[in-house]
């Protein structure tokens, strides 16, 4: 009777370790998972490769502006309300309604490139009584009117936004709805997208919907120069920001999987509104980046990008969704779901053995 009970009891014992292993091992690999997430998933790491910076000039745009927006052997094209002058690229003046925009003709077919964005938005209004703000572009399309800081909409490629003026914020201001502290943005806020020609721009909701990652940046009205930069090596989109005047880049969003075809046009658009700056640009600067690749990277990497897209999309939107759940909510909830359940075995189990040794009993 007693040899019977210790067997049956390190029976069990076996059958709960087994569980719990599994069980922790289930839950490594999710708590791996939520810092993954946790941590914007950034595994690898770029500082330890070697890179070679070449700026290509005929994809650059800096002093003396020679020929822009006059001649057409010009690199660049003007559009809309832009022009130029000694010091700048004036995409809008201070000035309700005007949009405008500065076009490479030169499509660039550099696989892995930076762009070096020195820029100044400046002008009458006080604080979030101006806007509307510029973008950055790397795009299959150019030289397109439209609502995207005076680009189109439904764009193909890339597009990096300085929002000055918080559109979303204001409209529940008027609703007189707050936001959780979790949602707000402060602005100007810098935000990435990528179209794939199909994908919407929510101006109404300073593109939240279509975000990619983002940061805040004051960039308006200051005294020293500022800068962003924009890099983009083995499918790896990342932002820094020079605005302190401190000359040191700041990080501001870092993607990886990002997937861009090659042959795209750079430019700079801007737009105002009811609200207006000056949006300044003063140089676009290329560089192509000599990346080594190993054999695997090659192979990873070969198939050649048709439209663009990010790999993960819906990790990457899965810590910003309001309604969502935090990342931390969801592992708490697992943790605590499994340890019920853990219980709930362990309980049963002993149930069930006390009710197989009554059973027994009344047998014999
Ligand atoms: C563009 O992206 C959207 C959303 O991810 C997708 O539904 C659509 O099929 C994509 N279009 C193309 C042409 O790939
Ligand atoms: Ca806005």
């Amino acid at each position: 009777m007693m040899a019977a009970a210790s067997y049956k009891s390190s029976q069990i014992m076996n059958f709960l370790s087994c569980i719990f292993f599994r069980r922790t091992m289930a839950l490594k690999t999710y708590s791996t998972f939520v810092f993954l997430i946790a941590t914007g998933i950034s595994i690898a790491d770029d500082g330890h490769h070697e890179m070679e910076e070449f700026l290509k000039r005929e994809l650059s745009l800096s002093k003396p502006y020679q020929g822009v927006g006059s001649s057409s052997s010009s690199h660049w094209e003007l559009m809309g309300d832009a022009m130029v002058t000694t010091e700048q690229i004036r995409l809008t003046s201070d000035m309700q309604s005007k949009q405008g925009a500065v076009w490479s003709r030169i499509p660039c077919h550099l696989r892995d490139w930076e762009l070096q964005v020195h820029f100044k938005i400046h002008g009458q209004g006080k604080k979030n009584l101006n806007g509307d703000g510029l973008a950055i572009w790397y795009t299959k399309e150019r030289m397109q009117k439209g609502p995207v800081f005076g680009n189109q909409d439904l764009f193909t490629g890339l597009g990096l936004f300085v929002d000055t003026y918080p559109n979303e914020e204001k409209q529940l201001e008027a609703q007189k709805t707050r936001y959780t502290t979790r949602t707000q943005r402060i602005f100007p806020y810098v935000l990435a997208m990528v179209g794939n020609g199909s994908i919407s721009y929510d101006h109404e909701r300073d593109g939240r919907p279509t975000e990619l990652g983002g940061c805040s940046a004051m960039v308006r009205n200051l005294k020293h120069d500022t800068f962003l930069f924009i890099r983009y090596v083995r499918r790896r989109l990342t932002v820094m920001m020079d605005t302190d005047g401190q000359h040191e880049w700041r990080d501001c969003l870092d993607i990886p999987g990002v997937r861009l075809p090659q042959g795209y046009y750079f430019g700079a658009s801007a737009i105002t509104g009811d609200l207006s700056d000056n949006h300044d640009v003063i140089s676009l600067k290329v560089y192509q980046l000599t990346v080594l690749r190993s054999e695997a990277e090659e192979d990873e990497e070969g198939d050649e990008i048709t439209i663009p897209s990010v790999d993960n999309m819906d990790l990457l939107r899965m810590g910003e969704n309001e309604e969502g759940w935090s990342s931390i909510a969801i592992f708490f909830t697992l943790l605590f779901s499994m340890l019920g359940f853990f219980l709930l075995i362990v309980v049963g189990l002993i149930v069930y053995s006390h009710w197989n040794e009554n059973r027994r009993k009344r047998f014999y």
